[in-house]
């Protein structure tokens, strides 16, 4: 059932919402709230009200399936009756409204928890303001209650991080915290005690002393201000003048603004594309045919992990802060004791950032035992190998691994380049052998992805998903083939990137303007940072792979042979001092002679926004091949993977969202021109890509 129901008993009327699984206050939700108030107020047996979701949760928020309909100008933005309103009823009804919260009370749910006369939790509910997340403000009241429950500056800090605080750590936002048990009984006592005058009745937006100071506001909302360190986007702002209106010109005027200020945020690009990322995120670990059938994850508590350079200890960081038991293996003593260096230092740093206390870090130690025979391997659930890319050395580890791991354990891989049909090949149980390809720093970046072959069994995945999700990543499934997905798309990015060197465009300059656009670093540091060497060996699987788009400068060969590997060896395309990238003239000579060796081609004279879209165009028509060859089931997972491997602006919704806003058409036709200026295959539209601007659509 969806919809608001009423029950009253001893003077109280309880307001229960239903709308499964979160409880969104859809339309028809919003619609029955207030319906259900007016009935209340109405009987004159009702001294008070209070308000509580069905099931385990009170309401995660407005129904963002709508405010997607508003944001994409399919469905209208005014409604009636508008959240806003349904609130300030709420504030203002002559009977108190206290809110019983257990489990999520986020944007909407928390704006209506705070727009009644008094909120009970339970120590472990969720509350928060995550609107900007989807590139929102609060817009039904929370820039105005919030500061005046929690402070300016605490309210700013909750909204602009959109970071959730619990029901027992929210003094001034939750009046009585109270055990699942008891809650619904203490907000009726509270209802009770507020309606008969025993405890004071103080409605919100009337509440003035944590926001009278207005010189203390103001400097709350610069230092805020000074903190953001969004680029492209005005949502955060928008937050800062929604608070300021209401502090400097009183919560009504503050409200009026901050619904103008909601309203035109949900008609931006930003929305759009945080809202596709939000649904997107939910999709990409839904695979079908596999995990609308397998049963759950099986739960790994030991897992080894054979390697310890900077990927395979940096993966056992990741697991023994999941609170899995690692077994590593190393060719001798004194490896595997530098493997726990590392470690050590991951954790370390995570001590010195305060994301981590020392008793914490020094227990997740405990949980790491470092080998030199394959034997120790033998009671792991799941193994994940990080040794040398090195299809030889894998395939002997595979197969010596297979007899002896349990029949049902995992044997994974973190090959960035090895085709795991070539790896399962080597063992008798392919159906277990899944690519497990994380990101370096793998103990910080967010993407895994999950590599299946066509003999990967459904239980495999679904125990890769679980191990994935375990460690708080994003799992992205694909299937094997060069590059898999996210080096495979981004390989066009670095060659076009090539080929402008090549053609007299300064690698700062391509760097700068693909910076401007949104992406943490161009292409050209991002080479630095994965280290060049790497670079030139993925990009030889890729040019043998597709030959028809492949495009070599020179330039990193050249760096390569100088010994300019980029940031490890403190030189490349830029040069590390005290770990800081600084411009290099000395790059000048390498580009020089780049373009000696691409036969010196007439300079070509491009914008910034032609360096964007030259780079860029490319990964969208490769993820479009990709999608055709089902090495990725949706566009939205090329979204997700884009933004948590490579760092593509969320805001712009990943590169298949950001192809969409500027059409389909368009992305293909500046392709087919670029191609036949340049005579170059490199940007040459694919006709998946050519099928898809005749549809209108990247994303379908
Ligand atoms: C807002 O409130 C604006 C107001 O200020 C002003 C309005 C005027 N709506 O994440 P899960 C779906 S903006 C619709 O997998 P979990 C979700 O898509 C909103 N659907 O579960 C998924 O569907 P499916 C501010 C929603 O346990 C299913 O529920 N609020 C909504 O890992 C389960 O979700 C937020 O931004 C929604 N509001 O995490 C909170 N929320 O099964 C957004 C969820 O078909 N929600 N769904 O894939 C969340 O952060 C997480 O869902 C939550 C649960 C933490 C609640």
């Amino acid at each position: 059932m969806t919809g608001v129901d009423l029950a009253h008993a001893d003077g109280i009327a309880t307001m229960t919402i239903e709308n499964p699984p979160v409880n969104a206050l859809a339309q028809s939700v919003v619609a029955e709230l207030l319906a259900r108030l007016q009935e209340a107020e109405a009987d004159p047996s009702v001294a008070a009200v209070v308000v509580r979701g069905a099931g385990s949760t009170f309401v995660a928020g407005a129904d963002i399936t709508r405010l997607e309909r508003i944001a994409r100008g399919e469905a209208p933005i005014a409604a009636s009756p508008i959240l806003g309103d349904v609130l300030d009823a709420i504030e203002q009804s002559p009977k108190p409204v206290v809110a019983a919260i257990d489990g999520y009370a986020l944007g909407g749910g928390l704006e209506l928890a705070m727009a009644c006369a008094a909120r009970v939790a339970t120590p472990s509910a969720r509350l928060g303001l995550p609107e900007l997340r989807l590139g929102l403000i609060p817009g039904a009241g929370g820039t105005q209650r919030l500061p005046r429950l929690v402070g300016v500056e605490r309210a700013l800090t909750m909204m602009l991080s959109s970071k959730e605080l619990s029901g027992g750590s929210a003094p001034g936002l939750i009046d009585e915290v109270a055990n699942a048990t008891e809650l619904l009984q203490r907000a009726r006592s509270l209802a009770h005690a507020i309606a008969s005058g025993r405890t004071p009745w103080r409605r919100t937006l009337q509440r003035a002393e944590l926001v009278a100071d207005v010189a203390a506001a103001h400097s709350a909302l610069a230092k805020a201000k000074s903190g953001l360190k969004t680029r492209n986007v005005s949502y955060p702002d928008a937050c800062l003048e929604a608070v300021r209106v209401g502090i400097e010109q009183g919560a009504a005027r503050g409200l009026v603004r901050e619904r103008e200020l909601f309203r035109e945020l949900l008609g931006s690009p930003a929305a759009r594309g945080l809202i596709h990322v939000f649904f997107a995120e939910r999709q990409v670990a839904k695979v079908p045919g596999v995990t609308d059938r397998a049963s759950s994850p099986r739960r790994a508590e030991h897992v080894g992990v054979i390697g310890g350079g900077t990927m395979g200890s940096g993966i056992a960081t990741a697991l023994l802060a999941a609170g899995v038991s690692v077994s590593l293996l190393e060719v001798d003593a004194a490896r595997g004791e530098a493997a726990r260096e590392r470690v050590t230092q991951n954790l370390q740093r995570q001590v010195e950032r305060g994301r981590l206390d020392e008793s914490a870090a020094r227990k997740q130690l405990s949980q790491l035992t470092t080998h030199t025979e394959l034997e120790a391997l033998a009671s792991s659930q799941i193994v994940i190998e990080a040794a040398s890319e090195d299809p030889e050395l894998k395939k002997t580890l595979f197969s010596r691994l297979d007899p002896l791991l349990s029949p049902t354990a995992l044997l994974c891989s973190n090959t960035s380049t090895i085709d795991i049909r070539e790896l399962a090949g080597a063992t008798q149980h392919a159906d277990r052998v899944v690519g497990l390809h994380f990101f370096s720093p793998a103990h910080v970046m967010k993407l895994v992805e999950v590599v299946r072959t066509s003999e990967t069994s459904s239980a495999a995945v679904v125990d890769a998903l679980g191990l994935v999700k375990r460690l708080r990543k994003t799992p992205v499934v694909v299937t094997s083939g060069p590059g898999f997905l996210v080096n495979r798309v981004f390989s066009r990015y670095s060659r076009a990137a090539g080929f402008l060197v090549d053609h007299g465009v300064d690698p700062y300059r391509i760097d700068d303007a693909l910076f401007a656009f949104g992406m943490p670093m161009g292409p050209c540091r991002m080479s630095d940072l994965a280290g060049i060497d790497v670079g030139i060996a993925a990009g030889a699987i890729l040019d043998a792979a597709h030959p028809d788009r492949s495009y070599r400068s020179a330039l990193r060969k050249l760096l390569a042979e100088a010994g300019r590997l980029g940031e490890k060896t403190g030189a490349g395309h830029y040069r590390y001092v005290a770990g800081k990238a600084e411009r290099d003239p000395e790059l000048a000579s390498f580009v020089q002679r780049a373009r000696e060796a691409a036969g010196n081609p007439e300079p070509i004279d491009v914008t910034d926004e032609e360096i964007v879209e030259l780079t860029l165009f490319g990964v969208v028509d490769e993820a479009c091949r990709a999608l055709d060859e089902g090495v990725v089931l949706r566009a939205g997972d090329v979204d997700v993977a884009s933004i948590l491997g490579m760092g593509f602006p969320a805001y712009r919704g990943g590169p298949m969202q950001w192809a969409e806003g500027l059409g389909a058409a368009y992305v293909r036709e500046s392709l087919a021109s670029y191609a036949q200026r340049f005579g170059l295959g490199l940007f040459a539209p694919s006709e998946g890509l050519s099928r898809r601007a005749e549809t209108g659509s990247v994303l379908s």
